[in-house]
């Protein structure tokens, strides 16, 4: 691929943005299974397993079709799974609500740089718009949405990750090639997606996401980092850091290879 000046970061949002998962999107889906009498409960280990689905609602298919086969059988699916997870959104934005999800070291700094220097910034997430709103919303402020010219997000696509469509989509509306960008995942399937599009991606792995296959990788950080809390490189050129604690954006312009 030859490459283009550095023009646009394209951000996935759960995992890499926060570390929304375990603490977020996992307690919603339990609260939800309480809201219409199910003593169903997604422990941190069984979540884990689910989490290779991408999209809440066809986690919760699933899940009903491989551990609650009878209860599947018994009501009209695709109805009741729509209803178990607008109740779950009800309860991930309240609880985005509180405050307990912060963004994960370095991102906010890494979007105000990007921002000061004038590159474009985008969203690629299976996740539920109305997530991403109110993650931006309690982190950075009303009106942080429109940080982010493009929010490909959710059902706005047929195929979610690891299909690359929500990436195929997202330089659509900005009108780039892949060469022009950089992605930002925590996942397999999110690194699958991302270069199924044509992208080159930094990994910030997460507990759910440590030891899965980041094959291709421009570079595998456990985070972004902060100045005096430096990142740690588990994967790619160690040195486009030239000696910096973090990700920052000259890091990323040496990575990108094209000034
Ligand atoms: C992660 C997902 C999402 C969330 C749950 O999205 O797969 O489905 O787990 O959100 P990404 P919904 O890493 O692409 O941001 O219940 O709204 O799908
Ligand atoms: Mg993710």
């Amino acid at each position: 691929m030859d490459r283009e000046a550095l023009q646009a970061l394209i951000f996935d949002v759960d995992g890499t943005l926060a570390d929304t998962e375990r603490d977020g999107h996992r307690v919603a889906f339990n609260w939800a299974f309480r809201d219409v009498g199910l003593d169903w409960e997604w422990g941190v280990d069984l979540y884990g397993e689910l989490l290779q689905v991408s999209g809440g609602k066809e986690r919760l298919h699933f899940y009903l079709e491989h551990y609650q086969r009878e209860f599947a059988s018994s009501v009209v699916l695709d109805e009741f799974i729509a209803e178990l997870h607008r109740l779950k959104t009800a309860h991930y934005v309240d609880l985005l609500s509180t405050g307990r999800i912060a963004l994960r070291p370095g991102v906010e700094r890494l979007l105000r740089e990007a921002r000061s220097a004038g590159l474009r910034l985008a969203i690629s997430t299976t996740t539920t718009p109305a997530n991403v709103e109110a993650l931006l919303d309690n982190n950075l402020g009303p009106g942080s949405l429109a940080w982010f010219e493009v929010i490909a997000a959710g059902d706005i696509v047929p195929a979610k990750k690891p299909a690359p469509d929500i990436y195929h989509h997202a330089l659509r509306e900005l009108g780039l090639g892949p060469a022009a960008c950089l992605a930002f995942e925590d996942s397999n399937n999110g690194i699958r997606s991302a270069q199924g599009a044509g992208l080159r991606t930094i990994i910030t792995f997460n507990d759910y996401t440590a030891g899965e296959d980041f094959d291709g990788a421009a570079l595998v950080v456990d985070c972004l980092g902060e100045p005096g809390s430096p990142c740690r490189v588990l994967a790619g050129d160690a040195g486009v850091l030239s000696g910096s604690d973090c990700v920052d954006l000259p890091a990323l312009q040496r990575l990108h290879g094209v000034v």
